[in-house]
């Protein structure tokens, strides 16, 4: 089912499942290589959603701000590469979604415990904005926040279950946007865990 959200935004419910199982696995390679770790804002609070990257660049805050590094900082080496099942994924359903010719150069992946959050936020750190952001949604349930180009434009809750695909592109590229606290379940596969896969042209 194709889900237009708004003019850019659309959502792809159960894109991934076909996939489930290679996307994991490939995710078990790039955490070993780079471990999910707890950043630090500019503002010198520690994020409760833990991230690790791969591809050309990995998205990275510390004191010194937000930007997109070819090394993790962490072992001082390239970013695990790009798996194939994930760049395959991430241009398909951005072509599905209007945005054929899409190629990330990097995927954020983003780890939620019960109780991790991501406040209101645009994601301006890439180089042209006017390449769409796929994400991928595995594991436990989120209340996702979509916003408008104001951060006091009242957003509308979109829940993103396990599976779930959302290309945001267009007009919604710049949208502020975040996730509520999660709740405390199990799923089946991920246990108390929401992954979510943001795929990137950064540089
Ligand atoms: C998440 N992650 O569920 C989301 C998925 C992040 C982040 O927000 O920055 O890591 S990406 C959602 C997104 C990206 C770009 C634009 C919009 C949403 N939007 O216009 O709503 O962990
Ligand atoms: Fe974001």
């Amino acid at each position: 089912a194709r889900q237009e959200l708004a003019d850019g935004a659309v959502l792809l419910r159960g894109r991934a499942l076909a996939d489930e199982e290679s996307l994991l696995a490939s995710l078990d390679g790039i955490v070993a290589a780079a471990p999910f770790r707890h950043m630090v804002t500019p503002g010198g609070f520690t994020m409760s959603v833990a991230m690790t990257s791969c591809g050309a660049a990995g998205w990275v805050t510390d004191r010194g701000g937000y930007r997109y590094a070819p090394l993790d900082p962490l072992s001082g080496r390239p970013w695990p590469p790009m798996p194939a099942v994930f760049l395959k994924l991430a241009t398909s359903a951005a072509a599905e979604a209007g945005f054929a010719g899409f190629m990330p150069d990097t995927c954020l992946v983003n780890r939620y415990e019960p109780g991790a959050r991501m406040s209101l936020h645009q994601d301006k750190d890439e180089g042209d904005l006017g390449h769409p952001i796929v994400s991928v949604s595995l594991g436990l349930p989120a209340m996702f926040q979509f916003g408008g180009l104001a951060r006091n434009d009242k957003p509308q809750k979109v829940p993103l279950e396990h599976g779930d695909v959302v290309v945001w592109g267009g007009p919604s590229r710049l949208a502020f946007h975040g996730v509520l606290a999660l709740k405390d379940s199990a799923h089946p596969r991920l246990g108390r865990n929401r992954i979510n896969l943001t795929f990137r042209k950064a540089l």
